[in-house]
């Protein structure tokens, strides 16, 4: 299965970079493209409809402002829905992090961090989704959990020699 991302404009890539590379380094198959939940509702909801076809397992949908993205594309599946927060000025995301999360019951989008954290967690997230269907993908998520214990302790020991 692979992972559908909508951001709801160009300009949210360069913060979407952490998510994309958890992807490629799990090696998670996925499609990356520019949609708006206010200025292309159509092509949102064509998207979305037709998802299960190219074989998505999950959605990650990134906007800022009124980020309305990851409620209207939860309305219109039952794939997870996993939402980020753009941290755009002049709130700084704090307008975005409630639009996301804050969805009546019935209609769930796991919200993420408006932080430097939140798209790469969304990925982690969306990949242990998938991986409770994908044997090897869960080793690979398995893994990448292990590496990060070895660079903090990696962290510690270059502190522990400079410190002396
Ligand atoms: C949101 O408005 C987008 O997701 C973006 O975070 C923000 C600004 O969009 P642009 O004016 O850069 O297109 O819809």
């Amino acid at each position: 299965m692979n992972v559908a991302i909508l951001m709801g404009s160009d300009s949210d890539l360069p913060r979407l970079e952490g998510c994309l590379d958890i992807l490629r380094e799990l090696d998670i198959p996925f499609e990356a493209r520019v949609m708006s939940a206010h200025r292309t509702p159509h092509d949102v909801v064509a998207f979305v409809e037709s998802a299960r076809e190219r074989n998505v397992g999950a959605f990650i949908c990134a906007a800022g402002g009124a980020a309305h993205l990851a409620g209207v594309v939860a309305a219109h599946t039952s794939l997870p829905v996993l939402g980020i927060p753009m941290d755009n000025p002049p709130l700084g995301g704090l307008d975005a992090l409630l639009s996301t999360v804050q969805m009546p019951g019935g209609v769930p989008v796991a919200t993420f961090g408006a932080n430097r954290g939140g798209p790469v967690n969304a990925a982690l997230f969306a990949a242990r989704l998938l991986a409770l269907g994908d044997p090897a993908l869960a080793v690979r998520v398995e893994a990448h959990r292990a590496s990060q214990s070895e660079d903090v302790r990696k962290k510690d020991a270059r502190l522990q020699e400079k410190l002396g």
